[in-house]
This record gives C-alpha cells, sequence and structure tokens, in this order.
C-alpha cells in the first residue's frame, strides 16, 4: 500500500510538471483583426483574437481634427484594417488589454500609409491610460500596398518587449502617435495589432515541483 501512495505521487507530480511546461511559452493576450469590428468610426473595437478577446480589449483612434474619417480599407492579407485620414501631430492609434498573470509582455502590428499620410510615430505604453512613456521613438512606415488575398513583407513592427511595468496588470495601454501633421487626404492604417505574454508560474506549483524533485531524489536511494 505504502509503495502503491508513494508511486501515485511521484504519478502526480509528473501530471505537474507536464502542465507546467507551456509555462515558457508567448500567449497571445488580445489580437485585433478588425475583420469582426470593421471600424468606421474611432471605436472601441473589440479584439477578435486572443485569450481576452472581447469588449475588455478595446482600439480606439484619436483624431485633433474633427473632420477625420475612419475606414476599413484591406488589411495585410485580410479584408480589413483600420485606417484614418487627417493626421495632426499627437494623434494615435491605442489598444488596451489585461495582463493579470502574465509577464514579459510584447507587442507587434502591420502598420502602412498612403503615399501623403504619416510616415513617423513613436510607440507608447501606460498603465493608467493617462501617463505615456515611450517605447520606441521615430520609427519609419513605409508606404506598402496590402492586398486581401496575400501577405506583403515589409510592414511589420516588433515584436517589441514592454517593461516589467507592464507585467500582472488589470490593464496596459499601447498606443501609435503621429510625430506629423499631414494633408488631409493622406492615410495610415494598421492590422493584426497583438499584445502577448508569458505565464506568470504560481509559487505553489514552484514549491510542488520542488517537492516532486525531493521525493525523486529520496526514490534514487
Ligand atoms: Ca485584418
Ligand atoms: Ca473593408
Amino acid at each position: 500500500m505504502k509503495r502503491f501512495i508513494s508511486c501515485a505521487v511521484a504519478l502526480s507530480m509528473f501530471a505537474v510538471a507536464s502542465s507546467t511546461a507551456s509555462a515558457g511559452s508567448l500567449v497571445e493576450l488580445a489580437k485585433w483583426t478588425f475583420e469582426t469590428s470593421v471600424p468606421t468610426t474611432a471605436g472601441p473595437h473589440s479584439a477578435e483574437g486572443g485569450l481576452n478577446a472581447g469588449a475588455g480589449s478595446p482600439a480606439t483612434g484619436f483624431h485633433t481634427v474633427g473632420a477625420a474619417v475612419y475606414s476599413n480599407p484591406v488589411g495585410n492579407g485580410s479584408f480589413e484594417s483600420f485606417s484614418s485620414n487627417n493626421w495632426s501631430e499627437g494623434d494615435y492609434y491605442m489598444f488596451r488589454t489585461s495582463t493579470l498573470g502574465y509577464e514579459g509582455i510584447t507587442i507587434q502590428w502591420e502598420q502602412t500609409r498612403s503615399s501623403t499620410g504619416p510616415s513617423e510615430f513613436d510607440l507608447e505604453w501606460s498603465t493608467d491610460g493617462t501617463n505615456f512613456t515611450a517605447l520606441v521613438v521615430d520609427y519609419v512606415i513605409n508606404q506598402v500596398t496590402w492586398s486581401s488575398g496575400a501577405y506583403t513583407a515589409g510592414s511589420l513592427f516588433g515584436p517589441h518587449t514592454g517593461p516589467s511595468n507592464l507585467d500582472n496588470q488589470a490593464a496596459v495601454y499601447f498606443r501609435m502617435v503621429s510625430k506629423q501633421t499631414t494633408a488631409s487626404a493622406g492615410t495610415n492604417r494598421i492590422d493584426d495589432v497583438t499584445i502577448s505574454g508569458t505565464l506568470i508560474p504560481e509559487p505553489g506549483t514552484l514549491g510542488l515541483l520542488a517537492l516532486g524533485a525531493l521525493l525523486g531524489l529520496r526514490r534514487r536511494r
């Protein structure tokens, strides 16, 4: 009986070890494809994919000029994207999601523009939606022509890893802010914005793993 119990304990330890094997891999927390939201306004537009898909993960746009028009031209290898015109310096696209239980937060996205659209942006992060800090300064957007049927290289940004301030937060914010004021007809558009993170190992699980290792040592004697 005693041998049976220790065998069962060893088996359960093995199960715990197996279930935590994925702890180091990157998980998509929110992904905006715009295939369901099909934007015609500043938003909010819910994330279509990721662990936190839905209204809790909104995308929004901000333009100083009231005449700005939001639209949904083709994405990069997909039918929809988030596009707008009338760009002023300081205008932005913003994305929010929860990172509770996750660390090592990353963001990547596709972005392009029309010939007269803004080409220089900053990537900023925040945990309160008010105070933002730059993560990438003056990144350059080339004019890459997207089509719905095939992916076009040359418009992927990131993945960029945010600071540890973004770990395990009920809300984190990223925004792409224009550094330029351009002609009113100039557009800039964004697609497949993905915020990811790595599962934070639970202290309890670590304890069990340590116990399992200890039992393993005892059995080997
Ligand atoms: Ca899309
Ligand atoms: Ca469309």
